[in-house]
């Protein structure tokens, strides 16, 4: 049995923060003193831990006196600037932004994938992009047994991956619309005013850009896949190409993959290998209209993969579609889960 530690949570208000709360109370993380962190704007207000108030404390450097474990989730910017605080003061840090994930010094952990990597870290471990755990949630072990060379995929990614003020944005454009009086159901475009978050209007449309372009044309969320995958799968010459899709879902990130592989593979040997990798459902019954559904991932640990085929354009290809809630595997879970490795 371990030890009860003192875990802190910053950005403890946002979308991803609220999950981790819950993944610690729900998962019965042995837990002795849980402090919440978030910006000024929030310090004073509380947040129930086990039907317990506890009071958000304003972020700063002298937030970690006597934390063991310091979940961050409130954006690379502070977690460059107070990461360094939290591990001085002997916490060991679990980030959740892209700040740390490509130093060769940092841990990136998929506890699925690599959890023995977590006891090399040294005071900092980086969790992933969601779209990239989630996509290898399903392609790690297709990757094992298959051995995979490059994939191509297209995400279809929530609104909440954006945060706490997309959700209300894709809510609001929705009341919006619903209440316009609107006769005509090609009559969606809805007032540059209600346009504050995203480039463009995200409801009844899908936006072909997540996070800025590089200079290759592709976002930096489109590289992440193939950066982060090549370094959790210890998988130096991985190639993935990805178009990243902005989706009005308000929850849970779908991802198509086609995947090309070293070995010669069949859908009947993927779905066996598939049906026994752990944190993931195979839903793959396309005469009974049955697959995963971001709907249906909403909310859940495991993520689902599905419409399994062979690829039609690639040798040793298989296509398949996996879904997942990305404030959990994505973000909140995924942290927790290393936290408990640690
Ligand atoms: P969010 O809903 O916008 O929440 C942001 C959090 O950061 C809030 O708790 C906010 O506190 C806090 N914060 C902002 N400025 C701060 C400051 N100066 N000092 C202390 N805390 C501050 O965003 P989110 O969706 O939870 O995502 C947070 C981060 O997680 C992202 O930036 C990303 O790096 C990572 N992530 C998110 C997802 C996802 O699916 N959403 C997935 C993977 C990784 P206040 O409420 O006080 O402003
Ligand atoms: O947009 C999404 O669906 C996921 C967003 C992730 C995100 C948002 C802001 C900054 C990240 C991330 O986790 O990769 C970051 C970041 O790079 O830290």
């Amino acid at each position: 049995m371990s030890q009860p530690k003192h875990v802190a949570i910053v950005g403890a208000t946002g979308a991803v923060g609220a999950e981790m709360i819950r993944c610690l109370e729900e998962r019965h993380f042995p837990i002795s003193q849980l402090t919440l962190l978030a910006s000024a704007r929030s310090a004073g207000k509380t947040l129930k831990f086990k039907g317990q108030d506890i009071i958000i404390k304003e972020l700063t450097p002298e937030s970690f006196e006597g934390v063991d474990i310091a979940l961050f989730s409130a954006g690379g910017g502070i977690s460059k600037e107070f990461a360094p605080y939290a591990v001085k003061a002997g916490a060991v840090v679990v980030d959740n932004s892209s700040a740390f994930r490509m130093d060769p010094t940092v841990p990136l952990v998929v506890p699925e994938v690599n959890a023995a990597d977590v006891k090399n870290h040294q005071g900092i471990i980086a969790n992933p992009n969601c779209t990239t755990a989630i996509s290898l949630m399903a392609l790690y072990p297709l990757h094992q047994a298959f051995g995979v060379k490059r994939v191509f995929a297209s995400s279809y990614q929530a609104v909440s991956g954006t945060g706490a003020q997309a959700i209300e944005e894709l809510a609001r454009q929705s009341r919006a619309w619903a209440n316009g009086g609107r006769t005509a159901w090609d009559d969606a475009r809805l007032p540059e005013s209600e346009v504050r978050v995203y480039p463009h209007q995200i409801a009844f449309n899908v936006l072909p850009q997540v996070d800025s372009f590089l200079d290759s044309g592709y976002t930096k969320e489109e590289m992440k896949l193939e950066n982060e995958g090549r370094k959790i799968m210890h998988h130096p010459d991985f190639r993935a190409s990805v178009t990243c899709v902005r989706v009005p879902v308000f929850r849970a990130h779908s991802v198509a993959i086609s995947a090309e592989f070293e070995k010669p593979i069949t859908v009947e040997a993927a779905r066996a290998v598939l049906a026994g990798a752990p944190g993931l459902d195979v839903v793959d019954d396309p005469a009974a209209k049955k697959y995963p559904l971001p709907l249906d991932a909403a909310g859940k640990d495991n993520c689902a993969v599905g419409r399994l085929r062979m690829d039609c354009a690639l040798d040793n290809g298989l296509c398949f579609w996996v879904a997942g809630d990305q404030l959990l595997k994505g973000a909140a879970l995924n942290a927790v889960q290393i936290a408990e490795c640690l």
